[in-house]
């Protein structure tokens, strides 16, 4: 057998040190040296790799999940987004986990809860609802709801046609940390609370808040930003020029009570990119999951390529990438984008770099 090119780093010739590493396999340690500039790498260096999931042929396949399974038999119609550079893991990015989910008319995801937290990014259809510990709210293209970890939730469809969005769950970090629970609810949907989602929204929305607070948790109280605000806002933004070199116009989900981002291990934002624009460079630790909303944007990503992004395109960045973004001449370009940075940030792990 010839030497293995990390056997040099060690002072022994080949057969003792064949034989040493035999002898401490078989007390369950193994030599640092080996593997020191993996293990500590210089820089870091994402298995997933830049990905596209195009809504065109997603959307057919998703369709045809209604007729091989009821959501009643699945619990969850849900076809996870695996990146193709982590080997059958059902991740999007090293680290954050995408599926795309359907509910036919009439149907019901039945109630249950996990210590997972969940986003919902609302793609397609009308008449869809999510309940939140018993609060109904309206399911709409563009939305982005939270499922806060361990409450309960079931997903329905009042509406005469499929109802189709993007999970985004920490189910690779809470998997990693073996941190999961799950419950079925006693009921295929809760007892309704009284409270309509507007209801809290209004309550906590448009920095007035109650003088006593008590919502408990570190999840955002507000569980559906709608679309027709965020793009409200964005199309404002633009007109007062308020756009950052990196990001463009941009919005980021915000837990109102804290300022914080609205769920404690997700970041999620909204950003236009204005027609013709190209944003600065810009390379951050944490891995991210973009979806097509409006316009034609396309990313590029350095020594990479560039790919183009259409409506309900999910893409993923891989973390540490230098990329950039770009929106054709035709039309402004609107982006949804997730990611894990709070976890990096709470960690003190987050970095990033511009230009
Ligand atoms: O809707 O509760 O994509 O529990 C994966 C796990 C969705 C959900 C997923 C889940 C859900």
């Amino acid at each position: 057998m010839s030497a293995r090119p990390e056997d040099k780093l060690s002072s022994y010739p080949d057969d003792t040190s064949r034989a040493y590493r035999e002898r401490l396999a078989a007390l369950n340690v193994a030599p640092l040296w080996d593997v020191l500039k993996g293990l500590v790498p210089n820089e870091p260096r994402p298995k997933a790799m830049p990905h596209t999931w195009r809504w065109e042929a997603m959307r057919d396949r998703l369709i045809e999940s209604g007729s091989v399974v009821s959501a009643e038999e699945a619990e969850r119609r849900v076809l996870m987004l695996e990146n193709p550079g982590l080997g059958g893991l059902p991740n999007a990015t090293d680290t954050i986990y995408a599926g795309l989910q359907l509910i036919l008319p009439g149907e019901i995801a039945r109630a249950h809860r996990h210590t997972q937290s969940a986003l919902r990014f609302v793609l397609e259809g009308v008449g869809g609802y999510t309940s939140v510990d018993g609060v109904r709210t309206e399911m709409v293209r563009g939305d982005f709801i939270v499922t806060p970890a361990w409450t309960w939730h079931d997903h329905g469809n009042d509406g005469n046609g499929p109802v189709m969005w993007l999970d985004g769950l920490d189910v690779p970090l809470v998997t990693f940390l073996r941190a999961g629970f799950r419950e079925e609810y006693d009921a295929s949907t809760q007892f309704p609370r009284s409270g309509e989602s507007d209801q809290v929204y209004t309550r906590y929305a448009d920095a007035l808040l109650p003088l006593e607070n008590k919502h408990a948790g570190t999840t955002s109280p507000i569980f559906n930003y709608p679309y027709a605000r965020t793009r409200e806002v964005l199309d404002r933004l633009a007109r007062y020029s308020d756009i950052d070199p990196c990001h463009g116009v941009n919005v980021r989900y915000a837990n109102p009570l804290t300022g914080g981002w609205a769920m404690p291990t997700i970041a999620a934002s909204m950003r236009l990119i204005p027609r013709g624009y190209t944003t600065e460079y810009f390379q951050s630790v944490e891995g991210t999951v973009l979806v097509g909303v409006e316009g034609s944007p396309s990313v590029e990503i350095d020594g990479v390529g560039r790919f183009d992004i259409s409506d309900n395109d999910v893409f993923v960045v891989p973390g540490w990438s230098r990329w950039r973004m770009r929106a054709d001449a035709s039309s402004d370009a609107v982006l949804f984008a997730y990611s894990d940075r709070p976890v990096y940030e709470k960690l003190g792990l987050y970095r990033e770099k511009r230009g």
